[in-house]
């Protein structure tokens, strides 16, 4: 007989004594949301500026997301690729025709749109650009965040995404983010098949590469017949100001990679987008998943996506996003507490004035839960401030009034 939760502790109790130890939550026990607002088991509110990692960003439990999803859930959910559905072909146009690609492979978690993303590039090298069976080389950067898969994290230069989990995927030469010349270098190797980056790093701490990067890094993957694979998962779909990261710099990536916000949080769907040389070197039965374009999905990732069309949210965050920062750089001035204030859109983060081994950033977000704001460090020392894109210019303010009180009285 399944109980329900009575009080935060209750839950937290049950997570530590049943569940795995591989999260470390600020301590707050979250049972409802809608929009930007959170709420406690205890009725206490919250702003999220988290947004589950920018996978929220229409604003949780969006009722036309919602209604989405109840309606397909009552009609059919799931019935594998063995045959066809009467949504998956819908989804799959609609999201050729919104980004500008032939043709789209769904998947579920970013991780396997990843890998998926991968294989494409592999197996194009092979088939179109001739390089030796089992020579492809991805090109992937220092920093980066793509998941948690053992193939991903082969290509990881965070130790502690790494320690304990070889022996690694071979295939993977990680260069310096944010550096044209290494870049140059790397992609010259004939047997690289792509190049695999971030528009902007966010589990790296929302790390934008200088003005200009991202075009260079397109025009030598097309110098050097280089696929550019961009994980837009954080970054995408309105995030920072425009559609797409890639778009600030007029950059169109050969293989573009979705998920997170693409369902607006309601249920893990991802994609890859590539046209059509490079998406059909994948035959049938060579690539899927059992809940791969199931039509569920395809029913809530249409509507989610027309949300944030019909409710403007990549202007919306590009307009505040810009208040945002001038709010952080104000109250940076006023204490030595922030280093640095960075971000585009509503992909934000300020650099805490201590080390990443400090206390002082998870403190800080303890104290921004106790004045109803959530947020968390990445990387000791950053916090990360992303709320979701619906949120008004009021509530903006209202949530930088928060941060300052507590930035300014912490001790
Ligand atoms: C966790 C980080 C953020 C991503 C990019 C792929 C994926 C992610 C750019 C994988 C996922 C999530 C994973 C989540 C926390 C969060 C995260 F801290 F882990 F690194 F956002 F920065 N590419 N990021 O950001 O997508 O398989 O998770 O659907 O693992 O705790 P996924």
């Amino acid at each position: 007989m399944v109980s329900t939760i009575t009080s935060s502790l209750e839950a937290i109790e049950l997570e530590d004594k049943f569940g795995a130890h591989n999260y470390h939550p600020l301590p707050v026990v979250l049972n409802r949301g809608d929009g930007v607002f959170l709420w406690d088991v205890e009725g206490k509110r919250y702003y999220d500026f988290l947004s589950a990692y920018s996978a929220v960003n229409q604003g949780h439990c969006h009722p036309r997301i919602i209604h989405a999803l109840i309606d397909q859930a009552k009609e059919l959910t799931l019935t594998s690729r063995a045959f066809y559905n009467d949504k998956l072909g819908l989804a799959e146009k609609y999201v050729c025709e919104t980004f500008g690609y032939d043709k789209a492979l769904f998947m579920n978690s970013g991780a396997e749109a990843n890998e998926t993303a991968i294989k494409l590039a592999r197996k194009w090298g092979y088939t179109k650009k001739g390089i030796p069976d089992n020579e492809a080389v991805i090109v992937a950067v220092r920093k980066n965040f793509h998941g948690r898969t053992t193939t991903i994290i082969s290509a990881s230069s965070d130790p502690s995404a790494r320690k304990g989990f070889g022996p690694f995927m071979p295939g993977f030469e990680v260069v310096e983010y944010d550096n044209v010349q290494v870049l140059q270098e790397a992609l010259a190797n004939a047997n690289v098949c792509g190049l695999w980056i971030e528009p902007i790093q966010g589990e790296a701490g929302v790390y934008v590469p200088k003005d200009g990067y991202l075009k260079a890094a397109a025009d030598l993957c097309k110098q050097h017949n280089v696929l550019l694979m961009m994980d837009e998962i954080q970054t995408g779909i309105g995030r920072t100001g425009k559609m797409l990261a890639s778009e600030h710099e007029d950059v169109h990536p050969d293989l573009l990679i979705l998920g997170k916000a693409l369902s607006g949080g309601v249920l893990p769907i991802s994609v890859v987008l590539a046209d059509d040389d490079i998406m059909l070197v994948l035959k049938p039965g060579e690539h899927g998943s059992t809940f791969g374009g199931n039509p569920l999905a395809a029913a809530v990732v249409v509507e989610a996506l027309q949300v944030v069309k019909d409710e403007n949210l990549a202007e919306q965050a590009d307009r505040l996003g810009a208040l945002f920062r001038d709010r952080m750089t104000q109250l940076k001035e006023k204490s030595s507490l922030i280093t640095l204030v960075r971000g585009k859109g509503l992909l934000n983060a300020i650099v805490i004035n201590d080390s990443p081994q400090s206390e002082t950033a998870w403190n800080l977000c303890l104290k921004f839960a106790q004045h109803g704001l959530l947020a968390k460090p990445t990387h000791g020392n950053i916090i990360r401030l992303a709320p979701p894109l619906v949120i008004t210019e009021e509530q903006i303010h209202e949530c930088c009034d928060i941060i300052e009180r507590c930035v300014l009285n912490y001790k």
